[in-house]
């Protein structure tokens, strides 16, 4: 068997996204399975049951991060395939899921093979990447290099109130294992959720890495008050107060221009009530930029605009700070793997940062890494209507299957 002709199972690739993608699935379509519920806790067990299926070691951390290996001729450095497995409230079937279950496509095309590597290859499934229930997002990866403290992290506290280890506990996820002690290279194969690739009809992103994030949750307060009876100038509106701060946003990102973005996704007024002026409005902003001194500036804007608006509407701005991560870049010699398999496979290639943040950018600190972009239709993602053509499916996941064979079984490519 020549290695560079080995190519993954297009159909059983389908049916794995497919089939996880029943886990959590909403009514009108898409999936919610935000992290460490009990839709998770199925999708978690789905994986450990696949895994352990294809014959591969399974391990739980202490955060919850799930890894399967594939043991190697020697016991060496890893060579990790992963992403994660939770998701936004209304997301699609593939962001995450699709570098997980790519990654044990490749684990069943070199069982098929009967191919044994050099060095051992592990499926990681990061827990919390999407830091929509729990922030900050990428939480597990960032445990797992020792960006933040174990502890620091269980002690977090969700949206909805619950503290983040015991929730763990609660779904049986709370690990005793090590992870892989050594990591050799990390590829993370995902869908773009963005419209560069469609729109120039490209089969390949290469990804250079990615772009920073500033989280920022600000809880507004001020004093409810009769919606009729109380004139304008006596009022302390925490409703407009923060109204006119998603306006600002809005208005100095577009002024910042470039690559600047920012978002104000959510808004919770209390009483939230038609005839009451809003005593209470928290709300968060999410700022992003691959230029550091550039978000840093967008940051500044936002703290200017938050002191601007506390005088004017004469309301008290409390900020918590919930993730912040500088701009990333991936390993060239990665890269360089990623955009020549490509290529040898027939597949146009483009070079593009990503826009989204990744457990990838995590890896990077500890190790080589670098990730394969395949399109989203429409430019779609965390949106039910999120989707990728079976056809790129299959691309990403032979890329991700070659460039691992180059890794971690460095031959030229003839007889395994
Ligand atoms: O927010 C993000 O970029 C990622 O989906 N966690
Ligand atoms: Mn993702
Ligand atoms: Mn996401």
């Amino acid at each position: 068997m020549i290695l560079q002709e080995l190519r993954i199972d297009p159909a059983r690739l389908v049916s794995g996204v497919e089939r996880l993608g029943k886990i959590g699935a909403l009514e009108g379509g898409g999936v919610c399975r935000l992290a460490l519920t009990p839709s998770e806790k199925l999708g978690r067990d789905h994986l450990v049951a696949e895994m352990k299926a294809l014959g591969l070691k399974v391990a739980i951390d202490p955060i919850g991060n799930i890894f399967g290996t594939r043991k190697g001729r020697r016991e060496g450095p890893a060579v990790m395939l992963g992403s994660h497995i939770d998701t936004v409230a209304t997301g699609g079937l593939y962001d995450g899921a699709l570098g997980v279950l790519a990654g044990l496509e490749v684990i069943a095309t070199l069982n098929d093979g009967n191919i044994e590597t050099d060095l051992p290859v592990v499926v990681a499934a990061f827990t919390n990447e999407e830091g929509a229930r729990f922030a900050p997002d990428m939480l597990g990866s960032l445990v797992f290099v020792g960006g933040l403290p174990l502890a620091d992290a269980l002690d977090i506290v969700s949206i909805d109130g619950k503290r983040l280890g015991d929730e763990l506990e609660a779904i049986g996820y709370a690990g005793t294992d090590q992870g892989p002690e050594e990591v050799a290279a990390y590829f993370e194969l995902h869908i773009e959720q963005g419209p560069v690739l469609e729109d120039e009809k490209i089969e390949i992103g290469v990804v250079l890495g990615v772009q920073g994030i500033s989280w920022t949750e600000l809880t507004i307060r001020g004093r409810s008050a009769h919606a009729g009876t109380t004139p304008i100038r006596l009022r302390r509106d925490a409703g407009l107060a923060a109204a006119r701060i998603a306006a600002g946003v809005g208005a100095f990102v577009r002024a910042l221009g470039g690559d600047q973005v920012g978002t104000v996704g959510a808004i919770t007024l209390t009483p939230n009530l038609v005839n009451v002026v809003a005593e209470k409005a928290v709300m968060t902003v999410d700022l992003r930029n691959p230029d550091e001194a550039l978000l840093q500036a967008a940051e500044a804007k936002l703290a200017a605009l938050i002191e601007q608006i506390a005088g004017e509407e004469d309301v008290t701005i409390e900020r918590r700070g919930l993730a912040r991560f500088e701009p990333v870049d991936f390993t060239p010699a990665l890269i360089e793997n990623i955009d020549g398999t490509a290529k040898a496979l027939g597949l146009s290639t483009r070079r593009l940062f990503s826009g989204a943040g990744h457990d990838a950018q995590m890896l990077a600190r500890i190790a080589p890494a670098a990730m394969i972009f395949v399109p989203s239709v429409n430019g779609i993602s965390h949106n039910i209507t999120e989707y990728t053509e079976p056809a790129d499916l299959a691309n990403g996941a032979n890329v991700l299957l070659q460039v691992t064979l180059k890794q971690a079984l460095p031959t030229n490519g003839e007889e395994a």
